[in-house]
């Protein structure tokens, strides 16, 4: 990893990228994988690179739903894994959520790799690959029979949105991170977090500290009342928004 001042500016975002890269040179994330979080980057851009009110609802009504869940599941790809690794085995711990290693570009070696780094931060990694959705032609098809498969809410980052409408035609619910609240996946899943990764998983982690003394009722009635649209929608203003008081900025220069 080559050395960035912590001066630099934008000494976060370059964090980010290198780890991405060393992921790719270890096997782990796909070069895809730069090409998605360079959109990622410029939504998290656009959107003020902060947390907005309609992505903490969004990560409460999650927790509560995981919270409430029977068999959820924790998703992991090339992307995530390198991203945030530590902050995926604390919300798996506390959530008692499994994470299941499932990539688009599909390899065993690729799975096996991801599936070992994981295990490097404490993880219990499913990666069995012995199971298969029905209704997809691509890699994310192959997943572990001791979670996705029988999973009633799955958690997935930076999807792809044909997965995410298999996944709900298997019966089960979908929370979505991903910084594009125009993307299929956004408008498929029943919880979308509009959201960067490694602010998402943090703030869950915060969220399910707090919500795991509740009783189910408490729970319920956090999951009762969301709107998936309506979220969309002041995700898509806030860009909106931001971009004009950008604009005004430019004028008053
Ligand atoms: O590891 P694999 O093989 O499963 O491949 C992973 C990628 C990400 C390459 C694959 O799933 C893919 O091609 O995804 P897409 O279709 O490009 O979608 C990724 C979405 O995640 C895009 O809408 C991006 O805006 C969004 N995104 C990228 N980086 C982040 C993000 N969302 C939240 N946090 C990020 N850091």
């Amino acid at each position: 990893m080559i050395m960035i001042p912590k001066s630099h500016p934008r000494y976060h975002s370059l964090i980010q990228r290198e780890k991405l890269v060393e992921g790719v040179k270890k096997g782990i994330t796909a070069m895809q994988g730069l090409i998605a979080h360079g959109r990622g980057e410029m939504f998290d851009y656009v959107l003020g690179e902060k947390t907005h009110d309609f992505a903490w609802e969004a990560e409460r009504v999650a927790v509560a739903m995981m919270l409430l869940a029977k068999r959820p599941v924790i998703s992991v790809n090339g992307n995530t894994a390198v991203l945030v690794p530590e902050e995926l085995v604390k919300l798996s711990n506390i959530l008692n959520a499994p994470l299941e290693v499932n990539v688009f570009h599909f390899s065993v070696e690729r799975v096996r790799r991801i599936a070992e780094y994981l295990e490097s931060f404490g993880a219990k990694v499913l990666a069995g690959c012995d199971a298969e959705l029905k209704g997809l032609e691509h890699g994310r098809r192959i997943v572990d029979s001791r979670g996705i498969m029988i999973a009633d809410v799955v958690l997935v980052p930076l999807e792809d949105g044909d997965r995410c409408e298999v996944l709900k035609r298997h019966g089960k619910m979908v929370i979505a991170i991903d910084l594009n609240p125009l993307s299929r996946t956004a408008r498929m899943a029943d919880v979308t977090i509009v959201d960067n990764i490694i602010r998402a998983i943090p703030n869950m982690i915060e969220i399910a500290e707090e919500l795991r003394q509740s009783n189910r009722a408490e729970l319920e009635k956090i999951v009762h009342s969301y709107d998936n649209r309506e979220i969309l929608r002041r995700a898509v203003e806030a860009i909106r928004d931001n971009l004009t008081e950008k604009a005004k900025e430019l004028l008053e220069l």
